[in-house]
C-alpha cells in the first residue's frame, strides 16, 4: 500500500490585526469583483510550496527549517491584483525587505539539500490570495498600508473542510 501523505508548505501567517485588515480588503474587493473571499482565518503568504510529501519525510522539513537564521523584519502590503489565469485577487507589497528574499533562498536550498526540491516553475510572488473565481474589473479597492511585522514563518497542512480547504499549522521557526 502507498504511504500516506500530505500536502504541505511554508508560509508567513499574519497576526489578528493584520488578517482583520486583510479580510477587510478582501469584503471590499468582493464587492466588485465577486468570487469567494478566503476566511480571515486561512490568509498567508506562501514561500515554498512543497505539495504532497510522504508522512514518513516530513521531520527532514523540520531538520532542514531548524538550520535556518534569518533577521526578523516587517512587510508593507500597499498593493493589490487580479491574474486573469487563475481568477485570484491577491494583495502584496510594492517592494519588499531584502531578509524575505533571504529566507525563501535559504529555505529553498535546505529543502534542496534535504532531497524536497520545491519545484522551479513555481517562481517567487510572495501574495495572499483574497478571493478566488473573480473577475476582472477596471480598479481594485484603494486602501492604507498595512504594516506586518513578521516572527516567525510555518509549515501548514492543506486539508479538506466543509467550506472548501482548512489548513492546520504543523510546526513553527522563529526569525532571530
Ligand atoms: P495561491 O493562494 O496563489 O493559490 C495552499 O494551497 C497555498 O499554496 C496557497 O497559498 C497557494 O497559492 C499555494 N499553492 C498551491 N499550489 C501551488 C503551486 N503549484 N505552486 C505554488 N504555490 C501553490
Amino acid at each position: 500500500m502507498a504511504e500516506a501523505s500530505q500536502r504541505v508548505f511554508l508560509a508567513l501567517w499574519p497576526g489578528p490585526e493584520v488578517a482583520a485588515r486583510l479580510h477587510q480588503i478582501s469584503l471590499e474587493a468582493e464587492e466588485r469583483c465577486g468570487g469567494r473571499c478566503m476566511r480571515r482565518d486561512t490568509l498567508h503568504i506562501t514561500l515554498a510550496f512543497l505539495g504532497e510529501v510522504a508522512e514518513s519525510r516530513l521531520p527532514l522539513i523540520g531538520e532542514a527549517m531548524a538550520a535556518l537564521q534569518v533577521g526578523r523584519f516587517r512587510l508593507r502590503i500597499d498593493t493589490s491584483g487580479y491574474w486573469a489565469h487563475n481568477r485570484i485577487v491577491w494583495a502584496g507589497g510594492r517592494a519588499w525587505p531584502e531578509q524575505l528574499d533571504a529566507l525563501v533562498g535559504d529555505m529553498r536550498r535546505a529543502l534542496a539539500d534535504a532531497g524536497l526540491p520545491v519545484a522551479a516553475e513555481n517562481a517567487f510572488f510572495p501574495h495572499v490570495t483574497l478571493l478566488r473565481k473573480a473577475h476582472a474589473v477596471e480598479a481594485l479597492p484603494d486602501f492604507e498600508p498595512i504594516d506586518w511585522p513578521v516572527d516567525e514563518w510555518v509549515l501548514v497542512v492543506s486539508c479538506p473542510s466543509s467550506d472548501g480547504v482548512g489548513y492546520r499549522r504543523l510546526a513553527g521557526w522563529p526569525l532571530t
